[in-house]
């Protein structure tokens, strides 16, 4: 540096050396602290375990239909169909599908082990011999977990050949297989409450091939019952496939 240029600075300059130096001093404080801001952020978006969180991507059947459906029926709270991909439900990482191998019963008795397998082996295209039939009015599948397990999510696949609209679906988990103790609803779509089950509050919906995901929000049982009572297109109550995304508490 040499003089002509120092004078002009501390002579003229609205800010002396030291005045400049603290100034950049301040805003490079600002600087980390926006830094140390961001990081701040970033923990906040985890839960309060502090656990990882990935979207639920289920594998999913091609679509078996064109298009939105038409209007719902006169009466239906359904939600309104649409063409884009539903936003994912983020569950923690690691954790999987434990329905395939689990007990599987339902409250129609003519429903035999080996048919209702088909409910939980990965197909999940809708067709006469791949689709599980229970017989018509209010009827549960019920799995049992085996032990208590933390459930994130329940997705549910009646049938989707047809952009139909099942009745009175309901998802309850208990720690009994009567569902008599620590009973908790996590989906109730029946408004009149027709099934018996209480009055729901929850909308109705259009079956596709993303099937119906339902937040189970990380609640314990070893026991989850999914009720319905026919669809729009029949009395009768189909499967074609449900999966349950848990995990035996560490
Ligand atoms: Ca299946
Ligand atoms: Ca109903």
């Amino acid at each position: 540096m040499n003089r002509t240029e120092i004078r002009p600075l501390t002579k003229t300059a609205a800010h002396p050396l030291w005045q400049r130096a603290t100034l950049s001093l301040a805003l490079a404080a600002l600087g980390l602290n926006l830094l140390a801001g961001a990081a701040v952020r970033a923990d906040d978006s985890k839960p309060a375990g502090g656990e990882e969180l990935v979207p639920l991507a289920p594998k999913l059947p091609p679509p078996m239909f064109v298009g939105t459906p038409k209007d719902a029926p006169e009466g239906s709270n359904v939600e309104a169909p649409s063409d884009k991909p539903r936003p994912p439900l983020m569950i923690p990482k690691g954790v999987g599908n434990v329905a395939p191998g689990k007990k599987l019963t339902s409250s129609d008795t003519n429903a035999t082990p080996s048919n209702l397998a088909k409910i939980i082996d990965g197909n999940k295209e809708p067709s006469d011999t791949t689709t599980v039939l229970l017989r018509k009015g209010t009827q549960y599948l019920q799995f049992d977990l085996g032990s208590a397990h933390e459930i994130f999510a329940i997705v549910i696949w009646h049938a989707h050949e047809t952009p139909k609209i099942y009745r009175d679906v309901i998802v309850q988990v208990a720690d009994d297989a009567d569902f008599t103790k620590n009973l908790r609803t996590l989906f109730n779509n029946d408004a009149d409450d027709s099934s018996k089950r209480g009055v729901g509050t929850d909308r109705e919906y259009f079956e596709t091939n993303e099937g119906k995901t339902i937040d189970a929000k990380g609640a314990k049982a070893q026991y989850v019952r999914l009720y319905s009572k026919g669809s729009t297109d029949s009395a009768l109550n189909e499967y074609t496939e449900v999966e349950i995304y848990g995990r035996a508490p560490k």
